[in-house]
């Protein structure tokens, strides 16, 4: 009985996440608080000191810089997408704060989670402009925070790439659900707009054809390679990790645009059920692959067909 009870209070547990409200033990509506971010945002002022200066919390107006509200902004979106699409609280599943620094050093060029933070550069003007200006690249730094929180994957070769690659999925996702994006309608770019107009190219990294995302008289061609045949061994990036992330990015891909709809409902939540349901932290693309489509399997049967299919042809399996 109570079961059913907190079944018609709440919403059945899947949508209960969706609420903004609850009936506490008097009977009462109270606000889900446990449902909104707490977030804060600093300015480092163009010093490499964290976390700097306080200049934006929840219950702050907005600042007349728009690289504190992009940051603030970005934070809600993330936090949003986890808890709507997989009744996730936070980074730790626990409601913890969101945390970012802004304006971090001179000329920075990138963005980056320390572990317990974000962090922001404004870019150098020529290459890149201020890094706030992506949900994608907020999503996925935000990410690590997921993936450190839950498999803990070790940030060295395969379980470094699959890290680095989730944080992309996880990017692509929190840019598509504040779109209302389906998997067809998506871009599949990560840090999109981020690139001054003097460079030649569309983005950072490209999910779905890893390896064209860029090519610039400057910076070189995208290295990254879209499946296992063409696998780069390097001691450099922690082995690749920014290099071969592109091979599990495209199986992503694959699956969702092979489904349709919305990609954290099918593609998605096989993903997130596979990095949150024990992976080790040690895991390769073989292992996570054949995670991803036991995860699948409970989704339904297309699901775990255009799981398996996509890891097949980026040549993780057989
Ligand atoms: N933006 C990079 C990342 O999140 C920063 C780094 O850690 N190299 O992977
Ligand atoms: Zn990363």
């Amino acid at each position: 009985a109570e079961a059913a009870r907190q079944t018609l209070i709440r919403g059945r547990p899947e949508f209960r996440a969706a609420l903004e409200f609850s009936i506490d033990q008097d009977g009462d509506l109270v606000a889900d608080v446990r449902a909104a971010p707490t977030r804060t945002v600093y300015d480092a002022g163009g010093a490499e000191q964290l976390p700097g200066t306080r200049v934006r919390g929840e219950d702050d107006p907005v600042s007349a810089d728009p690289a504190v509200n992009e940051a603030f902004d970005g934070l809600g979106d993330t936090h949003r997408m986890l808890r709507e699409a997989f009744q996730r609280d936070s980074l730790d599943g626990a409601g913890a704060p969101l945390i970012a620094t802004v304006h971090y050093g001179r000329k920075y060029d990138n963005a980056f989670w320390n572990g317990s933070q974000m962090v922001f550069g404004d870019g150098d003007g020529e290459v890149f402009t201020g890094f706030t200006g992506s949900v994608s690249v907020i999503g996925h730094e935000l990410g690590h925070g997921v993936i450190q929180t839950s498999a803990g994957l070790v940030y060295q070769d395969q379980s470094g790439a699959l890290n680095e690659s989730i944080a992309d999925v996880l990017g692509a996702l929190t840019e598509q659900y504040v779109r209302g994006q389906t998997a067809d309608e998506a871009s599949w770019l990560i840090g999109d707009g981020i690139f001054t107009p003097a460079v030649q190219g569309r983005a950072l990294r490209d999910m779905l054809h890893p390896g064209t995302a860029y090519d610039d008289d400057e910076l070189g061609r995208d290295p990254q390679p879209a499946d296992m045949a063409h696998y780069v061994r390097t001691v450099e990036d922690n082995g690749g990790v920014h290099i071969n992330s592109g091979i599990p990015n495209r199986a992503f891909a694959l699956a969702a645009t092979t489904l349709g709809g919305y990609a954290w409902e099918g593609a998605g939540t096989a993903w997130y059920r596979a990095l949150t349901g024990g992976l080790s932290k040690t895991a390769g693309f073989t292992e996570f692959a054949e995670r991803t489509i036991t995860a699948a399997s409970g989704i339904g049967a297309s699901v775990e067909s255009a799981v398996r299919e996509a890891w097949i042809a980026v040549g993780a399996i057989e």
